[in-house]
């Protein structure tokens, strides 16, 4: 099984819009492990970490505006084939091309404030969750009950 790490956030529309609960259950239900998670105010330095591909695109200043306007909630989220698995539940980037059921086809309207971040590739997860977690603020060390069934069946 190929287990995988991504960095998932909550951005500032979504907090705002009080979708916390609604949208973590999401990944939760799919059987995904969290183990990192945390409610943080983004600061230009944080920001300029994590989207620094994005420098000096023409986007990039609304960007930053829009991610200095409110806290988001940040998350390290394990399980197999995760990265591919949470795209497809977070949707299009573009939610007019979201599918209908994904996250930004449900709960977003424009690209700008599309509700929710998930990491691209295993290297990006890697990264992006050094950005925003300290080592000691992930909790690896537990079993979800669908760990323990495995063990149990092996
Ligand atoms: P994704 O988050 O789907 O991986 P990226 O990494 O291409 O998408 O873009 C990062 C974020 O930058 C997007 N989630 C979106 O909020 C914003 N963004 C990307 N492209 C545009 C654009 N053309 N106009 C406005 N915002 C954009």
């Amino acid at each position: 099984m190929n287990t995988e790490k991504t960095f998932v956030a909550l951005k500032p529309d979504a907090v705002k819009r009080g979708l916390i609960g609604e949208l973590i259950s999401r990944f939760e239900r799919k059987g995904y492990k969290i183990i990192g998670l945390k409610m943080i105010q983004p600061t230009n330095a944080l920001i300029e970490e994590h989207y620094k591909e994005h420098i000096g695109k023409p986007f990039y200043a609304g960007l930053v505006r829009y991610f200095l306007s409110g806290p988001i909630v940040a998350m390290a989220v394990e399980g197999v084939n995760v990265i591919k698995g949470v795209r497809q539940i977070v949707g299009a980037t573009n939610p007019d091309n979201a599918d209908v059921g994904t996250i930004r086809a449900d709960y977003a309207q424009i690209m700008s404030q599309n509700a929710v971040h998930a990491s691209d590739c295993v290297e990006s997860g890697e990264r992006e969750i050094n950005v925003w977690f300290k080592p000691e603020e992930l909790c690896t060390n537990w079993k979800t009950v669908s760990e323990m069934l495995i063990e149990e069946l092996s």
